[in-house]
């Protein structure tokens, strides 16, 4: 009789529990729309995003991770998230600095060294802060991704020195330090957005392009392009977005799904980023790219022509918030 009694109650308290979630989580279907194929750390992440939010929703929350920049490239993504069109993006922070200036810090030219430094700052009181500046404009930032340190590529030359820069035209991305740091160096830059990029190199109407390599990789730019030059001249950050539109829809519950999910997908993220890069360079010679390193004499001839430009970024985003990523950055190098 006890047990009896014992298992009705248990009964009942699972079943106050089953209602309590299926109130907290009502069923939805989230668009995440992203700009690399499947078949990139992109991808892998979304779907690892995807998996931790049904799992943690029981099902009731399906995201649908759609890549190939099928749902626009960034920055239409960017303007459908403000207008409540669609739920969910990942994307350069580069793009979305006409919406956001403060985030063309994160453009800054030889800004980390390495992973370790841009894992402390993003991740930091700095990063968030920057981070924090999307709400007002429609959209909410949930994590830092890993794309990782640029390096160029183009069909013209191998590049040992910045005047083999002169005549190639340099796809760059949407945004004016991009573009402005390849005039200083003396390319001829054009900005188009990604997904326009592979067949501008296929047809020649540019010559090149910079990206890290994983993307080299996922996007088989190595099809269409001879010439790899190891320049890692900026660390590209990725950011999770959210319409805030559709997350004053969301309970609290919901919120901290999506909040927690996140964080895994960009601790995946960065490690399969990684991983994949330290294999990419290689991958990249047997698909037959030439590649050369810029030696140091002319890296630190790029330093010193891409000195005007952080003047500019500096103005654009504020003294405040160079100063503050830039003792970040110390801070962190001083770890
Ligand atoms: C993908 C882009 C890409 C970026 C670029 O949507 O545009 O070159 O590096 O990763 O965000």
């Amino acid at each position: 009789m006890r047990i009896r009694f014992a298992l009705a109650g248990l009964v009942a308290a699972l079943a106050a529990a089953g209602a309590a979630q299926a109130q907290d989580f009502k069923p939805r279907i989230v668009r995440f729309g992203y700009g690399l194929v499947d078949n990139s750390n992109q991808g892998r992440a979304v779907r690892l995003f995807a998996q931790e939010v049904e799992k943690a929703t029981g099902g009731k929350m399906k995201i649908r991770g759609i890549g190939n920049a099928s749902l626009g490239s960034d920055t239409q993504m960017q303007q459908a998230l403000i207008g409540g069109a669609q739920e969910m993006m990942v994307g350069s922070t580069a793009t979305l600095v006409g919406i956001v200036p403060e985030m063309a810090v994160w453009d800054t030219p030889f800004l980390f060294n390495n992973v370790k430094e841009a894992d402390a700052v993003l991740d930091g009181p700095v990063g968030e802060k920057v981070k924090a500046k999307l709400e007002p404009k429609g959209m909410v930032g949930l994590v830092y991704w890993e794309n990782g340190f640029r390096n160029l590529t183009n069909s013209k030359r191998p590049v040992n020195k910045l005047e083999d820069m002169g005549d190639i035209k340099l796809r760059v991305m949407q945004n004016n330090v991009f573009l402005d740091s390849f005039k200083a160096l003396g390319a001829n830059a054009v900005p188009l957005p990604f997904s326009e990029l592979f067949t501008a190199l296929e047809t020649r109407a540019v010559d090149g392009q910079e990206n890290p390599f994983n993307t080299v990789v996922s996007s088989k730019f190595y099809e269409v392009q001879k010439y790899l030059t190891v320049t890692n001249h900026v660390y590209s950050p990725w950011i999770v977005t959210v319409s805030k539109k559709w997350w004053d829809t969301l309970t609290p519950a919901e919120k901290k799904v999506l909040q927690d999910a996140a964080v895994k997908s960009r601790d995946f993220e960065r490690k399969d980023t990684r991983e994949e890069a330290t294999k990419a360079l290689a991958e990249l010679k047997g698909k037959g790219m030439q590649v050369n390193e810029l030696p140091a004499s002319e890296v630190n001839r790029m330093r010193e022509k891409l000195a005007g430009v952080n003047v500019g970024i500096a103005k654009s985003v504020g003294q405040e918030t160079w100063d503050a990523v830039n003792a970040a950055v110390a801070q962190a190098r001083g770890k």
